[in-house]
């Protein structure tokens, strides 16, 4: 071939060049970018075509024009690298209206797409009634502290004046961990209640006395939709001298009329508890039923006995609430299993 092959060949590189650049510049998203790099620099590309043509030039012709071939090759190469990298950088490999066109290849990027929400955790309903409950009582002057799950049957039943031989312990159906030395006392339980932290609060302190204790308590139960084995109750006691039943009026109605506002009905009734004189319950009206929230009274001479307080000089009221019960008035809950069912669909409404 002439030299002028050899030119038109050069001229034809540098026009391949200007257009590849060009076409480059305006390649916009994923897919448009490989049809360019497919045309350009594939195998059966323009950039490939010169390159077999050059085998017509002569010697000389054919060594420059090749050189300048290799160096075009190289050129096309890095800015397409460059114009790729930036691409994927911006997140713009899939453009505005361009998600339908890629098909949804993987790794492409539509950035026009609404975020994902993401699930936030949150208290669990007995928590949050707990706390709330808490907060109420703490601010009548009563100071939260917390006891164990796992209790001595010596504090769950004889300091509370219930001895091994008292009916009354039928009242709770216990589950035992250890009986093995159950005669002295020394049998090891989940607890039945929260009534354990009344003689281990005042086995630590001297009266004054004024205390709220959280936690949860187990029992053999036949569940139904206010009865559960597994349940919460907040436990409170206060012991002074000079304390009477007004008092312990006075705090639970101001208790109920925080938790479910003032126009709620509630009632008292007496109950029978061995570690009270007297004993009541309080229910709460629940669409025209009453439906029993707490248990609480005098605490018992004896009991105060136990720990060492003197009842000629001492008395005290004590009461147990169950949040569940309480929740379940609040916000209308129709069954108690819900608390522990684990089903999301009831969680994440509160
Ligand atoms: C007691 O447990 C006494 N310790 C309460 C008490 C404390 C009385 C201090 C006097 C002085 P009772 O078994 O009634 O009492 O339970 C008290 C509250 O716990 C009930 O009103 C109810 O709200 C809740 N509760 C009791 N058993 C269950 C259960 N199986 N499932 C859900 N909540 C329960």
């Amino acid at each position: 071939m002439t030299s002028s092959g050899a030119a038109d060949t050069e001229e034809s590189i540098t026009s391949l060049k200007d257009e590849a650049l060009a076409g480059l510049a305006a390649a916009s998203g994923a897919e448009a970018l490989e049809q360019w790099r497919v045309e350009f620099l594939g195998r059966k590309g323009r950039l490939t075509g010169v390159l077999r043509n050059l085998g017509s030039l002569d010697e000389s012709a054919r060594r420059s024009a090749g050189a300048a071939a290799n160096r075009l090759k190289g050129e096309l190469e890095a800015a397409f690298d460059e114009r790729r990298t930036a691409s994927q950088r911006s997140g713009t490999e899939t453009g505005p209206g361009d998600s339908g066109r890629s098909g949804g290849r993987t790794g492409a990027i539509d950035v026009t797409l609404p975020g994902r929400r993401s699930r936030t955790g949150r208290l669990h309903p007995s928590t949050q009634m707990i706390r709330e409950m808490l907060e109420a009582f703490n601010e009548m002057g009563f100071q939260t502290v917390e006891g164990n799950e796992v209790e001595l049957e010596r504090y769950n039943f004889d300091m509370l004046n219930l001895p091994a031989d008292h009916p009354a312990r039928d009242m709770q159906d216990t589950i035992w961990i250890d009986r093995s030395s159950r005669s002295e006392g020394g049998g090891v339980l989940l607890r039945t209640q929260t009534s354990p932290m009344q003689p281990r609060t005042m086995e630590k302190q001297d009266p004054p006395v004024r205390i709220v204790s959280p936690g949860k308590c187990f029992r053999i139960e036949a569940t139904d939709a206010t009865h559960e084995w597994q349940f919460h109750q907040v436990e409170g006691l206060a012991v002074d001298e000079g304390l009477s039943f007004a008092d312990l009026k006075g705090t639970l109605y101001e208790f109920a009329r925080r938790i479910f506002g003032a126009g709620r009905k509630v009632r008292f009734r007496c109950d029978f508890f061995p570690f009270v004189e007297p004993g009541v319950d309080m229910s709460v009206d629940w669409n025209g039923r009453w439906v029993e929230i707490l248990g609480a009274g005098m605490v018992h001479p004896q009991v105060l006995r136990n720990v060492g307080y003197d009842p000629e000089k001492y008395t005290g009221f004590a009461f147990g609430v169950g949040p569940e019960r309480v929740a379940m008035l609040k916000y209308g809950i129709e069954d108690i299993r819900h608390f522990f069912s684990n089903d999301l669909r009831f969680l994440s409404q509160f």
